[in-house]
C-alpha cells in the first residue's frame, strides 16, 4: 500500500498583514485548523486516499520554525500577505520573502491585501518596494472575500504548474538534444 503525501502551501507575512483571513476565505470551519502548541494555523483539502494540500500560515508571522519542519520536496510554494495600507511594514516582508526563498526557491505569490481600502497602495507600488525576481508574481487581494481569496490562490497553483511544464518542455528538448549527439 503506497503512504499518503501531503504537499504544503506556505503563507508568511508581517502581523496584522491577512495571513488568518485568507486561510479562513479559502473554505469552512471543518478544514480549518488551529495548533497552538506548534503555533500553527492550517487548512487541509484532501485531494483523494493519496493526496491531501495543507496551507500553512504560522500564528506568529516572524516565526519561521513551521516551514522549517517541511521537507523542501514536498513544498509547492509561497505566498506572501502584505498590508498594502502600510508601507512601514513592507520593509519586514521583504525580508520574510528571503527567509521563504532561501529555504527554497519555490513558486511566489506577493499578494497585496486589502485592496477594498481607500488607503491602499497599488499593488505594483509594493511590487517596486518588494523587488520582482524569478517565479514572482504580485496580485491585489482583498483577503475578507472568498472569491478573490480563491482567485489568488488558484493563481498560485497555475503559477506552479507552469514551472512545472516548463521543466517537462526543458527535459524533453535536452532529451532530444542529447539523444541527436549520437553515442
Ligand atoms: N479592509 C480589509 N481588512 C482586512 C483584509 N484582510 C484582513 N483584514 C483585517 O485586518 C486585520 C488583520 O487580519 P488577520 O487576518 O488577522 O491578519 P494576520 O496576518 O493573520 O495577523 P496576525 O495573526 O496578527 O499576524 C483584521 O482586522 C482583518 O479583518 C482585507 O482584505 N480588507
Ligand atoms: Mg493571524
Amino acid at each position: 500500500m503506497s503512504e499518503s503525501q501531503t504537499l504544503y502551501i506556505f503563507i508568511t507575512g508581517p502581523q496584522g498583514a491577512g495571513k488568518s483571513s485568507l486561510l479562513a476565505s479559502l473554505g469552512g470551519d471543518d478544514d480549518f485548523f488551529i495548533d497552538h502548541e506548534l503555533g500553527i494555523e492550517y487548512r487541509l483539502f484532501d485531494i483523494d486516499d493519496s493526496l491531501q494540500l495543507c496551507v500553512i500560515a504560522p500564528v506568529d508571522g516572524s516565526r519561521f520554525e513551521s516551514l522549517m519542519e517541511i521537507d523542501p520536496r514536498d513544498l509547492l510554494g509561497y505566498i506572501l500577505v502584505v498590508d498594502s495600507t502600510d508601507p512601514d511594514s513592507w520593509a519586514l516582508a521583504q525580508m520574510m520573502l528571503k527567509t521563504c526563498r532561501g529555504y527554497a526557491l519555490l513558486p511566489t505569490l506577493v499578494a497585496a491585501n486589502k485592496q477594498d481600502s481607500p488607503r491602499a497602495h497599488k499593488p505594483e507600488r509594493l511590487g517596486e518596494v518588494v523587488g520582482m525576481d524569478s517565479m514572482m508574481q504580485i496580485l491585489g487581494l482583498v483577503a475578507v472575500q472568498r472569491p478573490s481569496a480563491r482567485e489568488l490562490f488558484l493563481k498560485l497553483l497555475y503559477t506552479v504548474e507552469h514551472e512545472m511544464e516548463m521543466l517537462d518542455i526543458l527535459i524533453a528538448r535536452i532529451e532530444d538534444l542529447l539523444g541527436s549527439q549520437g553515442s
